[in-house]
């Protein structure tokens, strides 16, 4: 059972990554600002309370897996990696800029990423093969992998799901991070995924639904995901809000890929700096 004082630590975290994911954007005037806020509550559920990992050995054979399939957030896990002391914080201020290590989608040369996002609908294939592999190989781990809700239009999405239920891939946790807003709208206008819950139970899969920005609910999903070995593959529908913790942000296409100019960075810093954590959710 996870304590008071935990949930309220990793909602502080959450706060503070939320300021670091919008300077990291902000400093490169590049990025995708909407999905990297609406998906860094659910990373700290991950980094800092239920992966099996050692950011001094990224490599170490029996890690639990992360792989961000929606890997224009890349700001999110960049953010969360240099925390952790994955590498150093300094590389942040390189974000984006040309012969540095951080680019706009992973890449395998910074310790901590395990899969080079970018192409939507890829990572979680790619997530369901390290899965197997991990189960082939008798390893005593979980494999992660986090898309979205626009990526779930593609076709891959579908039969990564298909496949993982037929191969009864119980190490596999997807978290379907449900923020509503694709690249140029909402994502029931522009083609909606109707009711993800009856179409991931109808691929076989078990799932858990919860407010995405919830900490408890987080924490107890991810609890609940990594123990379920009941010979199917899980997904946690995160509900959230694209642009979550920044009013001018929330719900709004046109930050899905566009990076605050010098008056709302100040706005949206203030505005972070001025959350609760108690009530935030
Ligand atoms: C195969 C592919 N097609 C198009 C794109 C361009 N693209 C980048 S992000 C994005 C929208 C993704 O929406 P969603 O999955 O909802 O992401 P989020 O709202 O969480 O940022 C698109 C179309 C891409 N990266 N890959």
């Amino acid at each position: 059972m996870a304590t008071q004082k935990l949930i309220l630590g990793l909602k502080q975290k959450a706060k503070g990554l939320r300021k670091d994911i919008l300077s990291v954007i902000y400093n490169a005037q590049s990025g995708h600002p909407g999905g990297s806020l609406s998906a860094i509550d659910v990373l700290v559920g991950l980094y800092y309370y239920k992966l099996k990992i050692d950011p001094k050995n990224p490599l170490w054979n029996d890690r639990d897996r992360f792989i961000l399939s929606k890997g224009h957030c890349s700001p999110a896990i960049y953010v969360v990696l240099a925390d952790k002391g994955y590498f150093q914080k300094s590389e942040l201020d390189g974000y984006r800029k040309i012969g540095r290590m951080l680019q706009g989608h992973p890449e395998l040369n910074t310790p901590g990423i395990d899969f080079a996002g970018g192409a939507l609908g890829q990572g979680i294939c790619f997530a369901l093969g390290i899965a197997f592999a991990c189960r082939l190989d008798k390893k005593n781990c979980n494999v992660y992998a986090m898309i979205g809700d626009g990526e779930s239009q593609e076709g891959a999405v579908w039969e990564a799901s298909m496949a993982a239920a037929f191969h009864k891939i119980d190490n596999l946790v997807v978290i379907l991070d449900k923020n509503q807003v694709q690249q140029t709208g909402k994502v029931k206008d522009v083609m909606d995924i109707g009711n993800a819950a009856m179409k991931w139970k109808a691929f076989g899969w078990n799932v858990i639904e919860i407010n995405g920005h919830d900490m408890s609910q987080i924490i107890k999903a991810l609890d609940k995901a990594s123990k379920m070995k009941n010979k199917k593959p899980t997904i946690i529908i995160s509900n959230t809000i694209k642009g979550k913790g920044v009013s001018f942000m929330e719900l709004n296409h046109k930050f899905h890929g566009k990076a605050p100019n010098d008056e709302e960075y100040k706005k949206a810093i203030d505005e972070i700096e001025n959350i609760d954590v108690k009530k935030f959710k």
